[in-house]
């Protein structure tokens, strides 16, 4: 089974998504997400003019030798551009393999550990009713598990939330599962950290009363206090039992989790903008995180991310897979057979994509009562019609960032 063409798709239908197409001298075609928000384009020139050529006439079955292959043979090691461009050629070819073999992924990967992933979704409201619809219309579509994200007195625009009007001039509805804003330039948000500490632990003691003690509540966030403001927050976080609290320092300085650790016993889940296992290591060996939240896409496919997860399964820390819209359905079917078939499953991130999205990839997963499960079609289940993608060219999306009061740049 050799490589004879290798595609670079890039479509904008609900938001930009980049997907490699390798199809193969008998006639096989695999998909693998390279879909890196705010910076696709980058991806796109890595994989057409330095992956592809060194992929034709290749065989598709050595999925391990091509991974090391292209990590080692390009010399410069990590970063998210390259991470993502290994990763869709190492999902298109376990997509392949899959087909080749007649069976669905996760059967390749070791069978279903489990009969579904228990998903979480984002609700958020500009204030505690806004909040409140919100975790309802979540409850009624079937979710179990929910993230809650709200506006802070004061600050007129915040991640995760819906807002009327940005500090960009942008005016309408804006929330983060919705595309990056399509402009020449991001917009931008205001936060003020004092008041966040003092506002999100009266919100949780409002969903609790309101949503009871059961359900599993997350939340994330964003990379933006300093490791005391993340004890504190923690801490004053623990009488609503959080399921996990998300990216609460940029955690690239992992020895500063110690710190975190150290006061609190609200669960921690880190490593969205990770991408290799040496942004683990501290964090996995010293146990100071419970969730392994990198996506199948960003960090060198699922080769690279079933290593990570099994070096933290020895630490009994589990899976959390980064799952935004940003991750397209290529890559949202990755870590679904990932995460049906290993041990330490933890939860899946899940928000749906939009119709457009969904009229160019066909998917074969279900979500069940708040379950997913990835399908049973052979190889990953999702494949992409090309004359739909073609209907929508790229766009420039940027990410928003953040200012403080005095103008300071901040952690978006
Ligand atoms: C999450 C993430 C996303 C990111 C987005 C950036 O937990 O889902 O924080 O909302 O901001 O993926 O591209
Ligand atoms: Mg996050």
């Amino acid at each position: 089974m050799k490589i004879q063409s290798a595609e670079v798709i890039v479509t904008s239908p609900d938001r930009n998504f980049v997907t490699l197409k390798l199809t193969t001298d008998d006639g096989l075609t695999g998909l693998g997400d390279a879909t890196l928000n705010g910076r696709e384009l980058s991806v796109v020139s890595y994989l057409r003019d330095h992956v592809v050529p060194l992929l034709i006439g290749r065989d598709a079955h050595q999925i391990e030798d091509t991974w090391q292959f292209l990590y080692r043979s390009a010399y410069w090691r990590r970063g998210p551009v390259t991470m993502a461009a290994i990763a869709a050629v190492d999902v298109a070819l376990w997509d392949l393999k899959a087909k080749a073999a007649g069976m669905p992924l996760y059967q390749l990967l070791g069978g279903a550990s489990r009969t579904g992933l228990l998903a979480y979704g984002h609700a958020s409201g500009k204030d505690i009713p806004e909040l409140f619809d919100s975790v309802r219309s979540h409850l009624e579509q079937g979710y179990q598990a929910i993230r809650i994200q709200t506006g802070v007195p004061g600050l007129k625009a915040i991640y995760g939330v819906a807002s009327n009007a940005t500090a960009a001039g942008n005016t309408g509805k804006r929330y983060d599962h919705e595309p990056a804003q399509r402009a020449p330039l991001p917009a931008e948000e205001d936060w003020d950290t004092r008041a966040y500490l003092r506002h999100l632990p009266g919100v949780f003691e409002a969903v609790r009363n309101e949503f009871g003690a059961d359900i599993p509540l997350l939340h994330d966030g964003h990379h933006r206090m300093t490791p005391i403001q993340a004890a504190k927050l923690g801490k004053s976080l623990e009488p609503y039992d959080l399921f996990w609290l998300e990216d609460c320092t940029p955690a690239e300085n992992q020895a500063a989790l110690r710190l975190v650790r150290q006061h609190t016993t609200t669960p921690l889940a880190i490593g969205e903008v990770f991408n290799t296992v040496w942004d683990y290591q501290g964090l996995i060996t010293e146990q100071l995180i419970d969730y392994v939240r990198s996506a199948v896409t960003h960090t060198g496919g699922i080769s690279a991310l079933r290593k990570i997860l099994d070096f933290a399964a020895q630490y009994q820390i589990k899976s959390g897979m980064h799952g935004p819209t940003d991750i397209s359905p290529v890559g949202m079917a990755a870590a679904m057979h990932l995460g049906l078939a290993i041990h330490n499953f933890g939860i899946q991130e899940y928000m749906k994509h939009g119709a457009l999205t969904d009229s160019v990839f066909q998917q074969s997963f279900t979500f069940t009562d708040g379950m997913l499960h990835p399908g049973d079609q052979p190889g990953l289940g999702v494949s992409l019609d090309v004359d739909e993608a073609g209907k929508y060219p790229y766009q420039t999306a940027y990410l928003p960032y953040n200012r403080l009061h005095d103008g300071t740049v901040h952690d978006w």
